[in-house]
């Protein structure tokens, strides 16, 4: 076959741009990348997204994919391996968590939206809940079902990468109680393909992002004087 070019359309922050680029550094696959601002996204953009949001992947510049969940999905099948179970229930089921996945990074950016203290830690006990529920789902160590990683993976280490940032302007304990949540969130945290769907300066941009968002996050950062 035909070697593609691969080129992902991104924003520095976006978790779900991270997992397409989790997948893409896990399956060794060359790419190219271009950041874009979504404040004011430029006009080509638009052509090549119909929903406006990244990430978009251009297979050879010329067809593009919209949506992680297919993108991750295109990449994982278009090379060897894979980071699904070949169990065909066993998959849709890591699809099924993957979805509630994306269910908690809604409810993240209610929290970091939040315009007082009670709707911010009545969604942080919602967020609580999330995080109770799959931790009577994790069924292995270091990852969710063990020694081997999996799009399900991809999908949790931005999760988890939001509450280094939070917790360093506010006590959440948002795992205490979850040690398997805990086991989790520090093997995606080491994990490399995890660290390289970011830059260096993630943490500050994040801070930067939510200070400018005149919600309760905004209050908490400010009152740390960060
Ligand atoms: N369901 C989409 C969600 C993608 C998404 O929400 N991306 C956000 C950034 S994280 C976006 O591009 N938003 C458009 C905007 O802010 O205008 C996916 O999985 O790709």
């Amino acid at each position: 076959m035909k070697q593609q070019n691969f080129h992902l359309i991104t924003h520095a922050l976006c978790p779900y741009v991270q997992r397409s680029i989790i997948t893409l550094e896990e399956k060794s696959i060359a790419y190219t990348r271009t950041d874009i601002d979504l404040a004011n996204k430029p006009t080509w953009f638009k052509q090549k997204s119909p929903m406006g949001r990244v990430p978009v992947l251009l297979v050879d510049e010329n067809r593009a994919l919209f949506e992680s969940a297919v993108i991750c999905e295109y990449l994982d099948e278009v090379t060897s391996g894979s980071l699904h179970p070949t169990d065909i229930l066993e998959k849709a089921y890591h699809r099924a968590w993957i979805e509630f996945g994306s269910g908690i990074l809604q409810s993240i950016a209610s929290l970091y939206n939040a315009k007082n203290s009670a709707s911010f830690h009545r969604i942080h006990t919602e967020i609580h809940g999330k995080f109770r529920i799959i931790e009577g789902k994790i069924s292995g160590i270091p990852f969710f079902t063990g020694e081997q990683f999996h799009l399900i993976d991809a999908v949790y280490g931005p999760i988890f990468r939001y509450f280094d940032v939070f917790d360093s302007f506010t006590d959440l304990n948002t795992f205490t109680n979850l040690p398997k949540c805990q086991w989790w969130r520090s093997a995606l945290r080491q994990r490399k393909s995890v660290q390289q769907a970011v830059a260096e300066n993630y943490p500050a941009l994040l801070v930067q992002f939510l200070k400018n968002r005149d919600s309760y996050t905004s209050q908490l950062i400010l009152t740390e004087g960060m």
